[in-house]
């Protein structure tokens, strides 16, 4: 039985392939500055979206078109969608990918059962992991999406909504450790507010901060190793979250004292919600050694929710690598496809379609990216634009060797600054043009 009779295997052909099933850059055994690209990128295919999405919107239901998946909530079809994940995956070449413990696996009554179904599922996941080699990117456990969540989970006003949820969280870390997982994501879905007249917020960050710490002080109870990731997100589904963007993530990890436990998980969609660009998010994130692993996608300007396309823009892919090479990659993190294809595009070779697009995206993207680092000219653009801290008061200052006082004598003997120079804005936006 194959899913996918259509796609055989999806192979590198390089830049002059007008095979919509074949990568036009992505080839996975291509070292560049050093590795090859299967080792940059650790490409992670995201369950949620290509296995349970169905295409519905607040419009209208789904209309994905997927003949294995008989849309019961049984052990039999979950257990049946898993293969056919693994065939997708083996197919397309995606070394990683990533689930929520309600993707895999139906919850039941009970959290009892609940348990039970993900460990039936985790028996047919290890097995594929084992026949194809693809590995688990992160686990994460759905915080969200049953109604008893409504308040948030770690943040609700109600107590033994914080217990369910860790109680979730325990058995997710166990169920990831099992399958050899490299990380594990914390996305705090309706871990924010819609309204401060009736929100304690001190007491719901205390609690988060309180369930983060338990999640790690567990972890460490059963030997789970893997890289520990908050997802930023600024809104969607609550008016505000907590974890809003990079900075707001290191703030509170910095003062709930866990940042030496966790990094950050940046989505690019997220991202932009917040007002931000990927890149910042990224550098700011790297800059503070938080950068962990990347959520792939992009959203629409002109839509302002959470629309989790496939990335296909090279310029934005380009901005991604410049920053990874230059913080030295993602590993354990990878870059995953938290992507999901339009509603119109619903028969199941559109799958391939978005996915052999986002690879290459970000194989031309690694490519510009290194070649503008080959030449040298941007970064010594930078450097020079710094210069007046490499010798004189500059050096001084970051040396820790003034004060306001030494400060003031210099410049009243100086007068005033040396002339300000160019920032060369457009010069240099044309300089990356020559390689996109
Ligand atoms: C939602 C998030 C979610 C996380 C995993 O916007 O991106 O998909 O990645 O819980
Ligand atoms: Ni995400
Ligand atoms: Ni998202």
């Amino acid at each position: 039985m194959t899913a996918f009779p259509e796609v055989d295997k999806v192979c590198y052909e390089g830049p002059q392939s007008k095979n919509p099933l074949a990568f036009r850059w992505y080839d996975e055994n291509e070292v560049v500055e050093g590795k090859t690209m299967k080792e940059h990128f650790r490409f992670s295919v995201a369950y949620w979206h290509t296995f349970r999405g169905t295409g519905s919107d607040p419009f209208g239901p789904g209309t994905m078109v997927r003949p294995w998946d008989d849309g019961s909530d049984s052990l039999d079809n979950a257990r049946n969608r898993v293969c056919v994940a693994f065939e997708f995956m083996e197919k397309l070449g995606a070394p990683f990918y990533a689930f929520h413990d309600r993707d895999v696996a139906p919850e039941g009554k009970t959290l009892a059962e609940s348990n039970k179904n993900l460990d039936e599922i985790v028996k047919v996941l290890k097995d594929e992991q084992a026949r194809t080699g693809i590995r688990l990117l992160w686990g994460t456990a759905n915080l969200f999406g049953n109604p008893r969540y409504l308040h948030g989970a770690s943040t609700s006003c109600n107590a033994d909504a914080f217990a369910f949820a860790a109680a979730q969280v325990k058995k997710c870390l166990e169920v990831t450790k099992e399958l050899g997982g490299v990380n594990y994501v914390f996305w705090g879905g309706r871990e924010g507010y819609q309204n401060l007249f009736n929100t304690d917020l001190k007491r719901e960050l205390d609690h988060l901060g309180r369930f983060l710490h338990l999640a790690v002080d567990y972890a460490k109870e059963i030997g789970f190793t893997g890289q520990f990731l908050i997802e930023p997100k600024p809104k969607e589904p609550t008016k505000h979250q907590y974890d809003s963007d990079a900075a707001a993530c290191i703030n509170f990890l910095r003062a709930y004292d866990l940042l030496d436990h966790f990094k950050l998980n940046i989505e690019t969609n997220h991202a932009t919600l917040a007002g931000h660009t990927m890149m910042h998010e990224l550098d700011y994130a790297a800059s503070q050694g938080a950068l962990g692993s990347i959520d792939a996608n992009t959203g629409d300007m002109l839509l302002g929710w959470d629309t989790d396309q496939f990335p296909t823009n090279y310029y934005l892919t380009t901005e991604v690598m410049l920053i990874l090479l230059k913080y030295g990659g993602l590993a354990p993190g990878g870059v995953n496809f938290d992507a999901k294809v339009r509603r119109e595009s619903f028969e199941p070779i559109d799958l391939f379609y978005a996915h052999v697009g986002g690879m290459d995206a970000f194989a031309r993207g690694l490519k510009i990216a290194a070649a503008i680092r080959a030449d040298g000219e941007l970064a010594a653009f930078v450097r020079d634009r710094y210069r007046s801290w490499d010798t004189g008061i500059g050096a001084e200052i970051e040396a820790g060797k003034a004060d306001f006082k030494t400060l003031e004598t210099y410049m009243l003997e100086k007068g005033d600054i040396a002339p300000n120079q160019s920032g060369r804005q457009e010069m240099l936006e044309n300089l990356i043009n020559r390689y996109v």
